[in-house]
């Protein structure tokens, strides 16, 4: 584990356990916490090395930045966190405790009283007020008040960070937008700040002000919890990646033939059958609401919204096994655990089957704070023409029943509009007809296109889990491509957003989850944030390298891709190989 950047070159730094042991032994109390203080300052002013990052040097790039070599911050260890304003973003300055708390060893206390001493070094100040200390931003930041008047509060999720000789400040119109100004102070400390255990490091923040707001509202990620269990603990950590490269949204892919994952109370045997088989043969598993409930309490503090997936009226043999009435022939599947596709369905011409379509959405909706029910609608291929449009339908009106909007895979496309509903396009090739006649009758679009967005495909063909059908992605591919002109025939103003898919036939655990994800999620994080504007793979590339030792110290698992120019550090092992691989025909 590295306790210092490869790129510091400047002097070593100083280590508070030393500067602790250099308290007189004959002081006690208040006089000689003071006295170490004042001395840990003044020592670190003098001694301080320049910052080890640049300002610029975020993921994802930010929208305005405006770099300040004078002004580089050494956090202090007394550094108080003060917050200015609304209840909500005292919870994200006790996040930034939280974070910073761990690698530096400092108690960092949040407070919303004054400082201490008005011209105190050592304090960060977030406010959730938009007005507050707006007034100097014409000066040091062109453009920068522009930026801020998009975000007036109840505007979105963007923030501006100005780090000065005395201290931080982030400043945003709501909650989102502070989370997001501290996940981008994260990035400018030391990698070490991502140390489970205190590390001797100089916190030093990079000078200047970052005026930073999203280009797409939706930006996420979708894990298959279905082809394999993953427990809560997993998902949880998944969610952390996710917000700090600033994706919002993530997409549970809840239901497949291999498994059903989440407890229904009118449909119990869904869970207690459906829920004990997975691709392999190994136990599966599912969650109970209260499991799912700690997922979404999770993603919310972290401001990601959940996606929840029914994956109708295909993907659905371990329903079928479970309540074989909803089958064809109300023959009960043998359960299945292979990794083909588009072979089951419900009945769609049973009335039974909208029994269950209602009781599901309606108890997962339910559990659900967020805006959107997913219905899947993808690879029934035994389910045609009408019979598949005319079940689309009443799954859309049921979704609308529930008072949230309908999300389905763009083979929704051909079935009627439905109000605000989003199609999310996997496809491989961008001329797509049927789906751009959709966006006319008035759909929007979720993209993750196959060949750039699909996280289970290898990166190469050595990779050690992973398909090719989409073909390989490596991290250039991940990131070379434009959402808003991916698809011909679609305004760029249909485009909600941007989704990166995990299936996970083939992986089987979380360092499995963290290999496919790193080092590509933060690719297409960067699609969904930054500016077209900001688009340079070489400058993308040496930004991504500062994350390798990131992820290193907080036991991230990682491909350690060529194509990166990562600074040296102890070689990452590979996950283990899958119980099994089968590539999709
Ligand atoms: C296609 S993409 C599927 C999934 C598979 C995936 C494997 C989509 C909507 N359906 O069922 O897991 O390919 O890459």
């Amino acid at each position: 584990m590295p306790t210092t950047p490869a790129s510091d070159t400047g002097p070593e730094p100083l280590d508070r356990v030393d500067l602790a042991t250099r308290q007189p032994a004959d002081l006690a109390g208040v006089a000689a916490a003071d006295l170490a203080r004042t001395a840990a300052t003044v020592a670190g002013e003098l001694l301080a090395p320049p910052a080890s990052m640049r300002l610029g040097d975020v993921v994802p790039a930010p929208e305005l930045v405006t770099p300040d070599a004078a002004a580089d911050f050494t956090l202090p260890e007394d550094a108080v966190i003060r917050v200015a304003a609304a209840p909500a973003a005292r919870d994200v300055a006790e996040q930034l405790a939280e974070l910073l708390r761990p690698a530096t060893g400092y108690p960092l206390p949040v407070t919303d009283s004054a400082p201490a001493h008005p011209n105190a070094p050592l304090m960060l100040t977030l406010s959730a007020a938009a007005q507050q200390g707006s007034e100097s931003w014409q000066e040091t930041a062109p453009g920068g008040a522009e930026i801020f008047q998009d975000l007036a509060p109840g505007g979105g999720e963007g923030y501006r960070l100005d780090v000065s000789g005395v201290g931080v400040r982030i400043i945003a119109g709501t909650a989102a937008g502070l989370f997001y100004g501290v996940q981008t102070l994260r990035q400018l400390l030391p990698a070490a700040v991502e140390s489970a255990t205190p590390v001797a490091e100089r916190w030093v923040v990079p000078g200047g002000t970052i005026v930073d707001r999203p280009r797409f509202a939706y930006r996420g990620a979708m894990l298959d919890v279905a082809r394999h269990f993953f427990p809560v603990e997993d998902v949880l950590r998944v969610i952390d990646h996710l917000a700090r490269y600033k994706l919002n949204h993530l997409h549970l892919h809840l239901t497949d033939d291999q498994g059903w994952r989440i407890a229904i109370d009118a449909w119990p045997r869904l869970t207690e059958v459906g829920g004990t088989t997975e691709v392999g043969g190994g136990p599966g598993g599912w969650y109970t609401k209260d499991d799912y409930r700690r997922i979404v309490r999770h993603a919310a503090r972290r401001h990601v919204t959940v996606v929840p997936e029914i994956d109708l009226p295909g993907h659905t043999n371990a329903a079928l096994v479970a309540y074989p009435e909803l089958a064809p022939g109300k023959v009960a599947p043998p359960p299945y655990t292979g990794t083909e596709v588009g072979f089951s369905y419900v009945d769609p011409t049973d009335e039974r089957a909208y029994d269950f379509v209602a009781d599901v959405l309606g108890e997962v909706a339910a559990l659900t704070p967020g805006p959107w029910l997913h219905i899947g609608g993808d690879e029934a291929f035994k389910v045609k023409g009408e019979a598949y449009t005319g079940f689309i339908e009443r799954a859309q009106e049921l979704v609308a029943a529930t008072g949230k909007t309908v999300i389905g895979w763009h083979q929704l496309a051909p079935a009627a509009h439905a109000d605000g509903r989003v199609l999310q396009w996997w496809g491989t090739n961008g001329d797509d007809p049927v789906t751009a006649e959709a966006v006319r009758r008035g759909a929007r679009l979720i993209l993750s296109p196959a060949k750039h967005a699909y996280l289970d495909m290898k990166y190469t063909p050595d990779t050690p889990i992973g398909h090719d059908w989409a073909g390989l992605i490596d991290v250039r591919t991940a990131y070379d491509w434009d959402p808003a002109a991916h698809l011909a025939d679609v305004p760029a103003e249909a485009v909600l957003g941007v989704e990166a898919p995990l299936w996970t036939e083939s992986v089987t655990s979380l360092a499995e989850i963290e290999f496919m994800l790193f080092p590509r999620l933060p690719a297409l994080a960067e699609l969904g944030w930054s500016p077209p504007t900001t688009h340079d793979w070489e400058g993308f590339r040496a930004r991504l390298a500062e994350h390798g030792p990131r992820w290193s110290a907080a036991g991230t698992t990682y491909h350690r891709s060529p194509e990166v120019p990562w600074p040296a550090e102890p070689t990452i092992p590979a996950p283990r190989s899958p119980r099994r691989t089968k590539t999709r025909q």
